[in-house]
């Protein structure tokens, strides 16, 4: 057989050969086999209703309609509208089921979560002025609206634990009002800053209610209704912003109020951290409830007795997907890997259980795992696979579930093959990951004086070129990770600061570019400098996919804080999706777009087929909401487009030229007298503890 690289980790790789020796059945295996169609992939394809389909071929399809006579431009529009809408409403989902168990703690129906992040709770209620004495207070009279406020812990010490479930209480039900609310804006957006809110209200882009807009998509798309290109994609941008603050920033912001905003912890990553003597319990999904309360009870002393009775070592949690980077970004937990690991990690043959609730979680695992012992365990009432065993969860018996499922992990661990790809001798990556927006203000001046005024005067000065953000998918017609690698390595030596989510986390676990020593080993010289003032690393991964949503308050602080662009557009900033496959990385874009960040897809492009389409996302847009939208497939070109888009804003924010090296400093041998004089400098970093 034809041997060809499918991963750029390489214990995954080995994995994957030693999988495809033996006769199984792969991802890369099917993607090889599967001739994408054309038409479809360009979105040229019309499915809104049963005349059809119609397939509008021809040279770059004008003059071509549709039965009912929609031209190629309506119909590339109302596709990717249409897959936006799916995105959006995956996260806003994703979101309504945490803020339900936000309202569950609040009234004292569960005991198996609490509220980790008081702090968190009370800057989000200021944010929605959420209607309470104690929010009025912290508010007072001098508090701007944009971005989110960091309390000091003397601000919060004498709220009792009541206040403090009365607010929770009133954030939830305000949350719970966003999706059905069906006119007025999304409290959220007023986060933003001014200079970028008032482009949604010039536009008339503002979302009235989560679902309101997403069902609109759905009915403007179908056939006979909204058939003005122009008027498609405005509620593209309109949903993009659904997406953006009404699914995911609510997403992240209720997860660290339940389970810890988090900051800086130490892990590691890639199929090495399963452990052969242990009952190796995989959490593959999306939602981070359930899996924070496998994390909290794992360690119990009766269940680690019962794996002993039962002859394993005791039990190793490992996460994969984005339920994975949850873990790992709050709790430390190993991850085995992105969605193109999954079929791997069962391979292995020592997965005794793999717990799934939603999103990207492949069928085939079932198959992969009849040719095991691994059980595959499914927990969201929305999310069954045929032949799995179905423990649901919800808010009201998540430990009860917890532990029913670490049992069945358990009893299952005797039943092992001794078949598989063995991974015995293999090491896993150490990362330190965690980077949490509002550690990063922390980072840069400490409890009292926590600032982007450091980040934002090392850009100024030349020292940092720009920011970018690498996030989504890794594409099995790709090698896998393999251009988020390239990307990283290429930003990383040009002197960017380099934040990572989603699957793209995990390459940069997998890579080691997730430490400290990234400065040393990669970076150009200013970002090292400012790596080395500050004590951050110049790679900071920040979460799962809907954690994205961290930028738009990085990005809104940078804007604050000043010398920059006073909005997120105009910013020296740049995000890439290079291995995207998922509607909802297109929802991610989209809301990175619409609230003026420039974004760069790899792959093919999905709006290929209208050129007018085409020029909307990538001029149009930026006349509107000052950032494009571009596909790109080109690894090298996607590099350059992102530089010199950021080097554009440089020059037009006035800003010194960037010189690759100028702050290149020659090392010097210092003798102990000069060290001394060194050490009696005040440093103003706090450091990260490593
Ligand atoms: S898990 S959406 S493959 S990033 Fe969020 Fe990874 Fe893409 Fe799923």
């Amino acid at each position: 057989m034809e041997k060809i690289q499918r991963m750029s980790d390489p214990i995954a790789e080995r994995i994957a050969e030693c999988a495809i020796d033996q006769g199984y059945d792969t991802i890369f295996d099917r993607a090889k086999r599967m001739k994408p169609c054309p038409i479809g992939q360009e979105g040229s394809c019309c499915r809104m209703c049963h005349m059809g389909p119609c397939r509008l071929v021809g040279k770059n399809g004008e003059n071509l309609r549709g039965i009912c006579g929609a031209d190629v431009d309506v119909v590339v529009a109302r596709n990717f509208l249409r897959m936006v809408a799916a995105g959006a409403a995956t996260h806003s989902d994703h979101a309504r089921d945490l803020v339900f168990t936000l309202l569950s703690v609040a009234r004292g129906e569960t005991k198996d979560f609490q509220i980790r992040d008081k702090g968190k709770l009370l800057s989000v209620a200021m944010a929605m002025e959420i209607d309470h004495p104690v929010i009025t207070e912290l508010r007072g009279d001098s508090r701007v609206t944009e971005g989110d406020y960091d309390l000091m812990p003397w601000e919060i010490r004498n709220i009792s634990d009541e206040q403090i479930m009365e607010i929770a209480e009133k954030v939830a039900l305000k949350h719970l009002e966003q999706f059905g609310q069906q006119e007025g804006e999304l409290v959220y957006l007023k986060r933003a800053p001014k200079g970028t809110y008032e482009r949604w209200v010039k536009h008339n882009l503002r979302p009235r209610g989560v679902d309101r807009e997403i069902a609109e998509a759905l009915h403007r798309t179908t056939m006979g209704v909204d058939q003005d290109v122009d008027s498609l994609m405005d509620h593209t941008l309109r949903v993009g912003l659904v997406d953006g603050w009404g699914g995911c920033l609510v997403a992240s912001d209720i997860s660290d109020i339940l389970f810890g905003t988090p900051k800086p912890i130490r892990s590691k990553g890639n199929l090495a951290v399963l452990k052969k003597d242990e009952v190796n319990v995989i959490i593959h999904g999306h939602e981070p409830a359930l899996a924070q309360v496998i994390v909290d009870i794992h360690t119990d002393p009766e269940l680690i007795a019962y794996a002993r009775s039962k002859g394993a070592n005791g039990i190793n949690l490992a996460g994969m997907c984005c339920t994975a980077n949850e873990i790992l970004t709050r709790r430390g937990i190993g991850s085995a890997g992105s969605f193109l690991e999954q079929e791997l990690a069962i391979m292995t043959g020592i997965v005794d259980a793999m717990v799934v609730d939603v999103q990207c979680v492949q069928p085939s695992i079932i198959p992969a795992a009849k040719r095991f012992h691994t059980k595959v365990v499914t927990t969201s009432p929305k999310g069954h696979l045929t032949e799995a065993v179905h423990i649901e969860f919800d808010e009201h018996n998540a430990k009860e579930t917890a532990i029913k499922i670490l049992k069945l992990a358990i009893d299952n661990f005797a039943n092992r093959t001794g078949k598989g790809c063995p991974i015995d001798e293999l090491q896993a990556k150490a990362a330190v990951v965690g980077f949490s927006r509002e550690y990063f203000s922390y980072m840069q001046g400490g409890l009292f004086r926590k600032s982007f005024r450091p980040l934002n005067d090392a850009i100024m000065a030349g020292r940092i070129r720009g920011t970018a953000g690498i996030a989504a998918c890794h594409h099995p017609g790709t090698v896998g990770a393999s251009i988020q690698r390239y990307l990283i390595e290429e930003l990383v030596r040009n002197d960017f600061f380099v934040v990572v989510a989603g699957c793209a986390g995990h390459a940069a676990v997998q890579m080691g570019f997730a430490t400290p020593e990234t400065a040393y080993n990669y970076s150009g010289p200013g970002m090292r400098e400012v790596c080395e003032a500050i004590g951050m690393p110049p790679v900071m991964h920040i979460g799962a996919c809907v954690d994205t949503a961290r930028v738009l308050m990085i990005r809104t602080l940078m804007a604050t804080t000043g010398g920059l662009s006073p909005e997120m557009a105009g910013m020296p900033s740049i995000a890439f999706a290079p291995e995207w496959w998922s509607e909802k990385a297109l929802a991610i874009g989209t809301y990175f777009v619409a609230s003026g960040s420039t974004v760069i897809f790899g792959g093919e492009s999905p709006v290929k087929g209208s050129k007018r389409v085409v020029d909307i996302m990538e001029n149009k847009w930026q006349e509107k909401v000052g950032a494009a939208f571009f596909f790109e497939a080109d690894p090298e070109k996607m590099l350059q487009k992102g530089i010199e888009w950021v080097d554009t804003r440089r020059e037009q924010l006035k800003l010194v030229k960037y010189q690759p090296g100028r702050f290149r400093k020659e090392r010097v041998l210092m003798d102990m007298a000069a060290r001394r004089e060194l050490d009696k400098v005040a440093k103003p970093h706090v450091g990260l503890g490593f």
